[in-house]
């Protein structure tokens, strides 16, 4: 399984809600690695070319009226397989159907409020990081049990 970078978005709502701690929390426990970390208002430019896949969709103007109606939490996490990990640990998009122990599962209820974004495969994680960072905002770093392995 090859080390990898995601991207991460806690929503407007999970932000409001106050679980940005109990979601950074999740991905630290895992054993993942948090690589970037910043809290912005996305401008709607920013917004519509994140889910620009979605233009089409009926519910492509809510999203974006959402998503940049507040405050977000954009991260990058590294990890062996964090990619489909972390949706593993988000769980189903609709939040009903989301299994209990994922954060969808256990903290949302409705689609349009799912509390958090992660990239659904490694195409889109090197889009998303990129369109959301600099990279002189990513950190490489080595954990101190790693530093003092021998
Ligand atoms: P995911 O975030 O699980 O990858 P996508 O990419 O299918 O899900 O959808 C992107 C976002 O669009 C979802 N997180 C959700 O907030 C919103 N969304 C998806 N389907 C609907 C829907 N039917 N009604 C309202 N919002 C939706």
């Amino acid at each position: 399984m090859a080390t990898e970078r995601t991207f991460l978005a806690i929503k407007p709502d999970g932000v409001q809600r106050g679980l940005v701690g109990e979601i950074l929390g999740r991905f630290e426990r895992k054993g993942f690695k948090l690589v970037g970390l910043k809290q912005l208002v996305p401008s709607r430019e920013l917004a519509e070319s994140h889910y620009g896949v979605h233009r089409e969709r009926p519910f492509f103007a809510g999203l974006v009226e959402f998503i940049t109606s507040g405050p977000v939490v954009a991260m990058v996490w590294e990890g062996d397989g964090v990619i489909a990990s972390a949706r593993k640990l988000i769980g189903a998009t609709k939040p009903l159907e989301a299994e209990p122990g994922t954060i969808r599962g256990d903290l949302a209820v409705n689609i349009g409020r799912n509390v958090i974004h992660g990239s659904d495969a490694p195409e889109t994680a090197v889009f998303e990081i990129g369109l959301w960072f600099q990279p002189s905002e990513l950190c490489a770093w080595t954990p101190a049990d790693q530093v003092w392995r021998v």
